[in-house]
């Protein structure tokens, strides 16, 4: 209760913030966008993770509140980019279970799109295998609109949910989002290179992208790009930066 009430604060008082991840592709060795990540730095708690605090809001009826303000600030940094002539970059937002079941969520991000003056290819949702699990028929639906708006959908986490993977086959769903915990010993572990490669294949069979998230080392990056990955993130290539420091990031690319 006292996160709980503290988070509440924290949102209104402005005392949350968002850093961007950078995201790499591996085909032409380009940066393709960034993924926003929360930070919650309290004043006497101190840094308080995501991990921690996303599971209290989400049961705590905060996390409509808290995407909300996650949407509006990822895409008006998005809009800053944009406007400086980064118009191919995407911005990934994560979006909670409960966010994902709102029914308001795609007005939201329209008008935020609306007054951002974005195109919708700018954004992509990263959501969990989870949310899609309850209620299939009416996820199906969401992501439906979701794509009809020209948003691109990537599965978070991918593997480690409790899903049966059908839903690949019914949710019309773009990349997979392949989770740091099959990528951390890739290079020693055979049963996580087989499962990744397993994954790889079966999303080009499927038509899908594939990210591998958590790639901390040149080899991991090497290896990926054997197995025909698409894209990485992880501390190799950048870390969770400030918004400043991202910028700078964007403009060190050639
Ligand atoms: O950035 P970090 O590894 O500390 O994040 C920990 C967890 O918190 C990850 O699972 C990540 O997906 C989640 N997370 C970070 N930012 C957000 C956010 O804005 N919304 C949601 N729903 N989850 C987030
Ligand atoms: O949303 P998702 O569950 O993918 O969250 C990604 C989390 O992983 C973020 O909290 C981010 O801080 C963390 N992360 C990003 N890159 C790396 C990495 O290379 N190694 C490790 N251990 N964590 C990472
Ligand atoms: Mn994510
Ligand atoms: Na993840």
């Amino acid at each position: 209760l006292q996160l709980e009430n503290a988070l509440r604060l924290a949102i209104e008082h402005n005392q949350l913030q968002l850093v961007y991840q950078p995201q790499l592709c591996l085909n032409n060795n380009k940066l393709t966008g960034f993924e926003a990540l929360l930070r919650w730095q309290h004043p006497e708690l101190g840094f308080i993770s995501p991990a921690e605090f996303i599971p209290v809001a989400e049961q705590s009826g905060l996390m409509i509140k808290l995407g909300e303000w996650v949407l509006q600030h990822a895409i008006q940094q998005q809009k800053k980019w944009f406007q400086q002539g980064y118009t191919e970059l995407v911005m990934a937002i994560n979006l909670s279970p409960v966010q994902f079941r709102q029914p308001e969520l795609l007005t939201i991000i329209s008008t935020q799109l609306e007054l951002a003056k974005l195109p919708a290819q700018c954004i992509e949702l990263e959501i969990t295998e989870s949310a899609m699990v309850e209620d299939a028929e009416q996820a199906i639906k969401t992501v439906d609109a979701i794509r009809q708006k020209g948003i691109w959908i990537a599965i978070d986490d991918f593997g480690t949910g409790y899903s049966s993977l059908s839903y690949l086959k019914r949710f019309h769903l773009n990349k997979l989002k392949i989770d740091q915990s099959f990528v951390r010993e890739l290079l020693d572990s055979l049963e996580d290179r087989a499962i990744v490669t397993a994954i790889i294949r079966m999303a080009q069979s499927l038509g899908l992208k594939t990210i591998a998230e958590g790639v901390e080392t040149a080899e991991h990056q090497s290896l990926l790009q054997q197995l025909g990955c698409d894209e990485i993130q992880g501390y190799h290539y950048g870390r969770p930066m400030p918004a400043e420091a991202a910028t700078a990031f964007l403009q060190q690319q050639i």
